[in-house]
């Protein structure tokens, strides 16, 4: 940073000669004297390590076992297969911090909502909190031909804020094919899987299914 100088008082001094000789005149002069200061910013905070804590499930939402083995080829279905943390790396959406990643199969259009822990909502209504969640995969199931049934969320930064976030469903349209759906919630926090959830929702249902705390 640069910083402009308090005034300094300084000595100038000046030949001036004539017929007579020369004659040293001495002047006093204000002056501005740039100096160069740093600001030693500490380093960037390596990640540290998250705690995280995972509220029971409510009623309704199963938990299933971790499944998964090291050096498996990943699969992109809404799962680490190969034990690594990041679910479905390679399938284009992305892994952080913290990674949400829900699927179903039965063609309704199913959507993921992230309550961060200063109560922003992430949803395909607002793909991105301040805190740095991001929702990068969106699906319309039948209802829009061509889509997958993946939705995905992820925290861009190594240390999202702590606090308790929430993770809930809404069967928003059955696309004229679906009925009640099964879908698989997948929770990915500090690089491990945390849980694989499992939930059966009925078409206009919205429930919470995870809840868990930094
Ligand atoms: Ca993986
Ligand atoms: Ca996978
Ligand atoms: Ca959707």
């Amino acid at each position: 940073m640069r910083f402009p100088r308090p005034a300094l008082s300084m000595l100038a001094l000046a030949m001036l000669c004539g017929a007579q000789g020369c004659v040293l005149r001495a002047r006093t002069s204000m002056e501005t004297t740039p100096i160069q200061a740093s600001v030693q910013l500490r380093p960037p905070e390596a990640p540290t390590e998250l705690r995280v804590q995972a509220a029971p499930p409510p009623l309704g939402v199963t938990l299933t076992p971790v499944q998964c083995t090291p050096g498996a080829s990943e699969a992109c279905n809404g799962l680490d297969d190969n034990c690594d943390g990041r679910i479905d790396e390679g399938c284009g959406w992305e892994s952080g911090a913290i990674q949400v990643t829900i699927r179903w199969e039965s063609g309704a259009d199913i959507d993921l909502y992230v309550t961060d822990p200063f109560g922003e909502v992430i949803s395909y209504q607002r793909r991105q909190s301040s805190s740095g969640g991001v929702l990068d995969h969106d699906a319309r199931g039948a209802c829009v031909p061509g889509s997958d049934m993946i939705e995905n969320v992820y925290w861009v930064s190594p240390n999202p804020p702590r606090g308790t976030y929430q993770v809930e469903l809404h069967y928003w349209g059955e696309c004229g094919v679906a009925r009640e759906t099964p879908t698989q919630i997948s929770v990915s926090v500090g690089g491990r899987v945390i849980g694989v959830y499992g939930v059966t929702l009925a078409p206009r249902q919205r429930m919470p299914v995870v809840s868990f705390t930094l």
